[in-house]
């Protein structure tokens, strides 16, 4: 019976060490500890055993059914932690769909701004760019506001130091482009732009705007309103209507504030335009002889029409959209359905 038990526990010991998976594990487990196992055979020929050899017998049957079970339980480990031959963990199904990659698209402000240089491309206006960061001069003396005038609280602005500022108005590029070329002119600028303003439905740090600038013989304001409500009608729709409200700018004169009637209820008042039936879109005016002055221009000879146009809330009126933090939250549920 001892020599039975030698070859049971010499062969069973073998085929564990070789074991290469958990499964055939599993199946020199059931085949020796299992119910219907060889142990149960070693348990029956135990009883046909004289009385004085039982004990010894059977204390060494238990043994080794530890021995064993310790074995398997070792042989596992080892494979768990990588020793052993691997397992294979990933299986590839050849018969399931690919996954699709997620691709990307511009930001819809962005989109907005290639659309604007599209529509005022075809009305002959180029396009100019400008710094973020420029001189306070372009932001404001260039523009007819010096240090002291109380407009510049109008534009409260961040300062790098009392010289260097981030622009609180694309008015900017209206100075760089007339300080580099003789008129006539015709751009638009498009870019950000920056206020210390508290962050609200309507309101961000940093915003977009669009300026345009007009400069040659003979420009009027006639000229401006047709440029803006052409303007308008491309990017809303074909049958809206603009209105000019007084207003002051330091470097336009007259200055005016430009509504947009309200896409949305036609005019007639709702919710989205305060009942107002228009929604404001930017400002604009004729260029202020002063301005001309500073950049050289010769101010009897020629006039002029700016606008600036705040880009983030034409493109919430044109969606609908209620919050202009949505644009820059970066909420892929909100920015892929452009
Ligand atoms: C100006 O910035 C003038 N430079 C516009 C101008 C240009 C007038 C040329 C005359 C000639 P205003 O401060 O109103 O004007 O800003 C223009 C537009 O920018 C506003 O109508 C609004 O749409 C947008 N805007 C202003 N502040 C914010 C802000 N904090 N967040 C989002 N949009 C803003």
């Amino acid at each position: 019976m001892q020599t039975k038990l030698a070859a049971i526990g010499e062969e069973a010991l073998a085929a564990i060490q070789a074991a290469g998976s958990a499964a055939e594990l599993e199946k020199l487990r059931v085949k020796y500890l299992g119910r219907k196992g060889v142990f149960r055979d070693v348990m029956a020929d135990l009883k046909s055993l004289p009385p004085e050899e039982k004990p010894k017998i059977g204390q060494a049957a238990n043994r080794l059914k530890k021995e064993i079970a310790a074995a398997i339980d070792n042989v596992k480990k080892e494979l768990q932690a990588g020793k052993g031959p691997a397992e294979p963990t990933v299986t590839f199904d050849p018969s399931l769909p690919g996954r699709r990659p997620n691709i990307g698209h511009r930001h819809p402000i962005t989109q907005m701004i290639d659309r604007i240089k599209d529509i005022f491309g075809r009305m002959g206006f180029s396009v100019a760019y400008g710094p973020d960061v420029d001189y306070a001069r372009n932001n404001f003396e260039a523009l007819n506001i010096p240090p002291d005038h109380p407009s510049r609280d109008a534009f409260d602005t961040f300062y790098f130091d009392k010289d260097v500022v981030l622009r609180s108005q694309t008015s900017t590029v209206q100075i760089r482009v007339m300080e580099n070329q003789p008129p006539p002119v015709r751009v638009i600028a498009p870019g950000k732009t920056y206020r210390p303003d508290t962050v609200d439905a309507t309101h961000c740090f940093m915003f977009h705007q669009v300026e345009g600038l007009y400069v040659d013989e003979g420009v009027t304001m006639a000229d401006l309103k047709a440029v803006l409500t052409m303007f308008a009608r491309e990017f809303f729709y074909p049958d809206v209507t603009i209105r000019f409200r007084p207003h002051f700018f330091p470097f336009t004169e007259p200055s005016v504030e430009v509504d947009v009637s309200c896409a949305i209820c036609g005019g007639k008042g709702c919710s989205v335009c305060s009942r107002k039936g228009w929604i404001e879109f930017g400002g604009a005016g004729m260029v202020d002889p002063n301005v001309f002055e500073g950049v050289g221009y010769d101010a009897e000879k020629y006039t002029g029409f700016a606008f600036g146009l705040g880009i983030d809330r034409l493109v919430m009126m044109k969606y609908g959209i209620d919050d202009i933090r949505r644009f820059f939250e970066n909420d892929m549920r909100f920015l892929s359905q452009f």
